[in-house]
Parts: C-alpha cells; structure tokens; sequence
C-alpha cells in the first residue's frame, strides 16, 4: 500500500486548503471558460461513424420485438431475452420536437415491458408494469407514442421481472431540434452491462440465502496479520469489533460481483473488446450510458482528458476529468481529443474490482490498447457507515489508515471531518451539508430561507431524522452523521488524485449549462431513508419495503425538496420516472437536471422536483435486485 509515502502530501494539502482549493475553482473555471468559447452553436459535424454491435434504427416509427435468444458470451449457450434479436437491442435515434411510435411486440410466454428511462412523457407511455399501465402480455403488441421534448444520451430496458439483467436494454440518442452547443466530429455509444449465465431468479435467491454468497473479498486471516502487525493489536481488535458487531463486512461493495457476471461494452465481452475508429485532431463524442443490472462502474482512458459536456442527457457547464464514477442507469457524455495516432483503452472496471470491460478508441484496427491493471479494491471505512470522525477512538482511525481509501480523511479525523473531504482534492466546500461541523461555516446565513428549508440549489438545511419505521430487524444500520454526497468521488476513488493524479468527477462538479427553469424555492421537503438489513438481504425505503409502503404524493405544480439519506453501506442509484431531479450542487442559476442520482453509502443528498407530471410514477434504487423492496410509487394528484 502506498499509504505511508502519501502521507507527506495530504499533509502539505491540509497545510495550504484555502490555496489548493482556490487553485482548483480558478483551473475550472478557466476551462470552463475555455470550453464555452470553443464551443458556438454551431452545427455539429456527424461524421459516419462506426458502431459495433449498435444496430440503429432512426424515424418517426419503430417496429420492436421481443425475443427469447440463444446467446453465448462466456462459452455456454444460454437463454437470454432481447429486443429485436441482439444484445444490446437497437440503438433508437430520434429527434427532439417530432413524435414517435413504437409498436412492441411481445414474443416471450410471460408479461413484458419497455420503460423509456429518462423520457418526460405521459405516464401511461412510460411502461412500468403495475404503476402506469398492465404491461405486455404474451403475444400482444402494445403501442407506444408520444412527442419527445428533449434530447440527448438516455436508453431503454424492461420493467418485468428480472427481464433486463437478461439482455432487455438499448441505448437512445435524440437530436437536438436547433443546433447542438456540444460540437464534435465523431460520435459513439458506449453502452456498459453485466451478463450473467444464471438466470437471475437464482442470483436473487443466492442472495436472499446468504448476502454476500458471491463476495470472495472478505477479509482472511492473513489480512488480520497484516493489519496487526501495522497497526498494533489493540487497535487492530477494536477496528474489528465494531465491524463484527455490525455483522458487516469493510469490502461489501456490490452484491453480485465478477464472479458471475462477464461486463460487456455495446455487448462486446473484455476478451473480444469494442472498437471505435477516429482520425487525429478529432474530437470524439462519447455517449457512456450504464445499463447493467447491478454493476457500478469507474471509467478512465489512460493518455486521455475527457470533458463532460452532458449529464443524464442533459448539457452541462464542461468539466475536464479524468475519471469519472457511473452509477446504474446515469449516463454521461465526454468530449476527448486525440491528438496523436494510437490504440486508447475506454477502460471501465467495477466499483468492487471484481472484473472489467472495455474498447478501444484507435486509430487504426490493428493496434491493441494498453488494458491497464485495475485499482485496488476499496476498505469500507466509518464514513461509509455515515458516522462522525470526532470522538472515534484512535483504534479506527488507524483502522481506516491501513486501507487504501479515505487516507485524506483520516490525516485529520480528529477534528474537522467536512474539511477534511475537500484535501483529497476533490470537494468543495461552498455547499456543504448538514450533520457536518464545518458545512454551515461556509453558507452564506443569508441564504436560509425563512422556511427553515434551505434556499433552492444548497440542498437541505432540516435535521436527519431516524423515524420510528427505521427501528426494527429490517434495518441494520442508520447512519448518524451522513456526510455529503456531492463532493465525495467515492469509495475506491477517493484517493485517485493523490496516488494518481486523476482527476474524479463529483457530483459538485456539475452545473446545467442552461439556466435553472423552476426558480421557486420548495414548499416543502421529504426526507427519505434508503434502507436495509444486508444479512437478510431486505432492502426499503425508511425502513418499509415497497409492498407494504403508501404511495408519495405530490401536488401537480408543487416545487419540493426530496433529501435521500443513504441508511446502507451499498451506493444506491436513486430513479424518478416522469420528472427531473434537480441536483443541488451549490448553484441555484444553474441547477444541473438528472434522472438517476448514486447515493453514497453514510451519506445524503437532495434534489428540488417540479410536479409538471399527472399521474402514477415509479420511485427506486436502479439496482435490480434492490428494486423489489427500495420501491415507492409516486403519485402526483391534481390539487
Ligand atoms: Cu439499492
């Protein structure tokens, strides 16, 4: 580990904060700047361009089909189910301002569905079974149609059963109806996913059996030892002892791991690999979209900066990254600019390192890219568990210094834990949360609206509360002082900036590049606990799963603040059909809209929602297999 030569670095950052961070604001902002200049609206350039295993169908009217397939990814034919005979199915290109039709056919022997994630549309066009209409049943044709009001990078999937960790998923891409402020030459889908030959009934039970049947990173005996000998007994055992005590484990990154899922790349396995071609001196547009069941993934491409340009297929203010974090079901779009002939690696490996996928962008098919190494594997530390670093003994504090994530943190877990975030270099300090000693410090305390709510764009200003729902066998966790979501990278790349000088891209990173259109503050605020119990695999929202839950209700036109609080130790990807969720991330004027939003275990974040939408719409963690119970349905009634 390289824990100890770092040592002297974090120091020297936590030395100098006010300059490190006014150094990064300035380099951002003149980027962004930079950016904004070189991109006029102009018309983009779509050059040919080539898509392996993409398949595009464009128009007004598409004729889809759902199929039971024969495929083989990993030596065995297995049964998958697939739209239009290919995994992923088609790549549907529509254009913003026009209406489409979309007749699906199902040719399964059960109920099927296409939910089209992250189109606003009425719902009943937004095909989730149960909430906005039957679904499809065997043999029949359901048509679907509705204008398409926006554009960008968004994709589809089935809403039944366990369909979609069987192949039901495509990507979308919509032309915008004017010209497009994102200027490239060439563009691509690169579409993630995980594909499994069990069929996914039998991971679920496995899980439901033993929740962490196919995590093979639990800590030996030999780990014990190590941690001993660097770190004392004493203190070696008390780390320990509150993770047995919790029955938990510090490496339960993903449920279902690279033990049984082979990652794909626009269906490509890691042994096949994807190819794109680009010529020098273009610049190529990178649609990622991660449509995997239950696989988080980090994406890099080393020799390469990447300029995130959208976010959920919404334009965002530029921002130059290294690497950047994709929760299930979030797409992003980057610019990258390759200026010399070569093979570069689009390299996405899983966010518990169990396994990877990845292309090449080259230019020339015969090259072969580099496959870099995978990071080490992430150590859960308490922050994870949304506890406060002050009054932890120096037993965990240490306990977190033997890992090799969070060595920021812990420098300076004594006192000033929200500060402390921002020395990894990737924080911000401006919009700093609650449950943190240090986050009011930095608000303007003209800002707090007389609501007592928080001004709209700083998130929120209430107390977390553990309501009495939260209390029970079901929930084995509540995390007593979560962190912010915004500024931290992640688990596992937390440390990226200093042992790699990649810069990781934060949610506090995005900006809309077009201004906020709801500029009323919220009216109210609901706050949400994602919930668990891991051992018994339960998975619920403040403590009630989704069957037993009543349905939120919103009032159409209401502005309101939904807080999430991460109760868990797994990162959640939060999904509201129907409406946007705005993220606060510190700018009220440029309030970046998202679909799908990670919350990081131990920790909460908000976003303001406008009730522009009539009628029954789904709310849930995009994990498949927490959706059965981490499900609620919204409903939003004509006041
Ligand atoms: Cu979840």
């Amino acid at each position: 580990m390289a824990s100890k030569n770092t040592l002297s670095n974090i120091q020297k950052l936590v030395l100098e904060p006010q300059s490190s961070l006014s150094r990064r604001r300035f380099v951002m902002g003149a980027a962004s700047a930079m950016m904004l200049a070189s991109l006029p609206f102009t018309q983009s350039v779509l050059a040919a361009s080539m898509r392996q295993g993409l398949t595009t169908l464009s128009g007004k009217l598409f004729d889809l089909s759902i199929d039971y397939q024969t495929v083989n990814f990993t030596g065995t034919d297995v049964r998958a189910t697939v739209v239009n005979q290919s995994i992923p199915g088609p790549l549907l290109r529509w254009k913003e301002g026009e209406t489409v039709t979309l007749r699906v056919k199902n040719n399964l022997d059960v109920f099927s569905s296409i939910h089209w994630h992250g189109i606003i549309l009425p719902a009943k066009m937004d095909g989730v079974p149960g909430i906005s209409f039957e679904g499809i049943a065997p043999g029949e044709t359901f048509e679907y149609h509705f204008s398409v009001e926006q554009s960008g990078t968004y994709w589809y999937h089935s809403h039944s059963g366990f369909q979609e960790q069987t192949g039901m998923y495509g990507a979308i891409v919509i032309d915008p109806k004017d010209s497009d402020p994102v200027v490239y030459d060439r563009e691509y889908v690169v579409m993630l996913s995980d594909w499994s030959d069990e069929e996914p009934e039998s991971i679920y039970a496995k899980l439901k059996k033993q929740s962490d049947y196919y995590n093979f990173r639990e800590r030996t005996l030999v780990d014990l030892f190590d941690d001993i000998s660097d770190n004392g007994l004493v203190n070696t055992w008390n780390a320990r002892a509150m993770w047995n005590k919790g029955r938990m484990s510090d490496r339960d990154i993903s449920d279902v791991t690279g033990y049984t899922y082979t990652y794909l790349m626009n269906g490509n396995t890691p042994e096949k690999g994807w190819q794109g071609l680009f010529r020098k001196g273009e610049r190529v547009r990178l649609r990622f979209i991660n449509s995997a069941a239950m696989s988080i993934f980090d994406v890099r491409i080393p020799g390469l900066k990447m300029t995130v340009v959208a976010s959920d297929g919404q334009n965002i203010q530029p921002v130059s990254v290294d690497e950047f974090r994709i929760g299930v079901a979030e797409t992003f779009d980057v610019i990258v600019e390759p200026e010399v002939d070569n093979a570069y690696c689009i390299f996405a490996q899983s966010i518990d390192r169990t396994g990877f996928t990845y292309g090449s962008l080259t230019s020339d098919l015969a090259l072969k890219p580099l496959i870099p190494p995978m990071d080490p594997v992430a150590v859960l530390a308490h922050r994870d568990m949304g506890m406060n670093m002050k009054g932890m003994d120096h037993g965990s504090m240490q306990m977190d210094m033997s890992g090799n994530d969070d060595k920021a943190m812990d420098m300076k877990g004594m006192d000033h834990s929200a500060m402390q975030m921002d020395m990894s270099g990737n924080g911000d300090k401006t919009m700093n949360m609650k449950g943190m000693d240090h986050g009011s410090m930095q608000m303007d305390m003209n800002k707090v609206s007389a609501t007592g709510l928080g001004l709209a764009g700083y998130g929120s200003n209430n107390e977390i509360k553990h309501i009495s729902s939260e209390f029970g066998p079901q929930v084995d966790m509540r995390a007593m002082s979560p962190r912010s979501g915004l500024t931290d990278p992640g688990i596992g790349l937390r440390d990226h900036q200093i042992l790699y000088q990649r810069k990781v891209l934060t949610y506090a990173d995005i900006r809309g590049l077009t201004p906020t259109r709801d500029k009323r503050q919220p009216s109210r605020e609901i706050q949400l606990h994602l919930t668990g119990n891991m051992s018994r695999y339960m998975w619920s929202v403040n403590g009630i799963k989704f069957a037993d839950a009543a349905p939120l209700e919103l009032e159409f036109g209401e502005r309101v603040r939904i807080t999430l609080v991460n109760d868990t130790m797994m990162t959640h990807p939060m999904h509201l059909h129907g409406m946007w969720s705005e993220l606060e991330t510190g700018d009220p004027d440029f309030i970046p809209r998202k679909h799908t939003v990670i919350v990081q275990p131990g920790s909460s974040i908000s976003y303001l929602v406008t009730a522009d939408a009539l009628g029954s719409w789904a709310y849930h963690c995009h994990l498949l297999f927490h959706m059965p119970g981490m499900f609620r349905r919204v409903q939003v009634n004509n006041a």
